[in-house]
């Protein structure tokens, strides 16, 4: 995606104009991982893997318990790839267990059907090291665009984003695309405390709370290469605006415990013979 536009998502273009993080590390010494939720992707998950730049040090898979080949396929085309089984359910969680497992500084959001398109990875990685500290995807951004969305999730969306910009003072041109990245250090902030689908709401309203420095990148959503959607408009739709509602109600961004948020997941090691063993908590 050449001449990509890095937009201010937040109200305080003061910060960003700091640029706080230039020049606190070299750009060689930067780690930069993926966690990747995964629930039935054996089909779509070779597309996605090998699309993967080599810049990447680090791959987590998180598998919500997968019926079909998920975890052997992710292994057979990445031998490298860490596999991590969240404790609870729900994409929200299965996020909060692969943040918690990456040891990277960069961390960066990818979903496992395909929509999400790996080459875009650089772009997040250099809006970060340019002084950001949250890189946020958006489809409505020139440049940007979906070949997934439906007219009603997309109608939705900008409803959802225009009450969570209006009571947060954000500038979030979309708010529930799942294509992020940040750097490790935002995790306290992000505080992942969620189950399901509306993590990307709760992540967007916290980190602008917390004062980070947001910036959105276009980014186009591919079609769901292969299987069925886990979303239900609805169904999520009421849980985002439940979300929205209680972080407008919780009058404290400080929090007792900045850790408590880290689940109990187990990692899983391949052994040479077979696809992996519980190995770990
Ligand atoms: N581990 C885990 N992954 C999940 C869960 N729910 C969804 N995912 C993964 O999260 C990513 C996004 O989920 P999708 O079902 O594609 O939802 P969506 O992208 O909002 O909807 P579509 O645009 O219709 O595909 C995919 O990689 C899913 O496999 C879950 O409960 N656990
Ligand atoms: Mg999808």
């Amino acid at each position: 995606m050449p001449n990509v536009t890095v937009v201010d998502a937040t109200i305080d273009t003061a910060r960003r104009a700091a640029g706080r993080r230039l020049g606190l590390a070299p750009k060689a010494s930067v780690t930069v991982g993926v966690v990747i939720p995964t629930l039935n992707e054996a089909s779509n998950l070779p597309h996605v893997l090998t699309r993967i730049p080599a810049m990447v040090d680090e791959v987590v898979l998180v598998d919500g318990h997968s019926v079909d080949d998920t975890i052997a396929v992710a292994r057979l085309v990445r031998p490298d790839i860490r596999v991590v089984l969240q404790d609870e359910l729900g994409k929200g969680n299965a996020l909060a267990c692969g943040f918690a497992a990456s040891s990277c500084d960069i961390i960066v959001m990818l979903d496992a059907d395909g929509s999400t398109d790996p080459a875009e990875i650089p772009q997040f990685v250099d809006a970060l090291m340019s002084g950001n500290d949250f890189a946020k995807g958006s489809r409505y951004l020139q440049g940007g665009g979906s070949a997934d969305i439906t007219r009603f999730r997309s109608s939705g969306n900008r409803m959802l984003g225009f009450v969570v910009n209006a009571m947060f003072r954000t500038r979030y041109t979309d708010l529930c695309y799942g294509y992020n990245a940040f750097w490790r250090d935002c995790l306290p902030h992000m505080h992942v405390d969620c189950a399901g689908f509306e993590v990307e709401t709760l992540i967007n309203i916290r980190v602008a709370r917390a004062g980070l420095v947001v910036c959105e990148i276009p980014s186009f959503e591919h079609q769901r290469l292969n299987g069925t959607s886990n979303l239900r408009a609805v169904r999520d739709g009421a849980r985002i605006l439940r979300t929205i509602v209680r972080e407008r109600v919780r009058t404290s961004t400080v929090r007792r415990d900045p850790e408590g948020w880290r689940p109990q997941f187990a990692e899983l090691y391949a052994l040479p013979s077979e696809g992996g063993q519980r190995a770990s908590l």
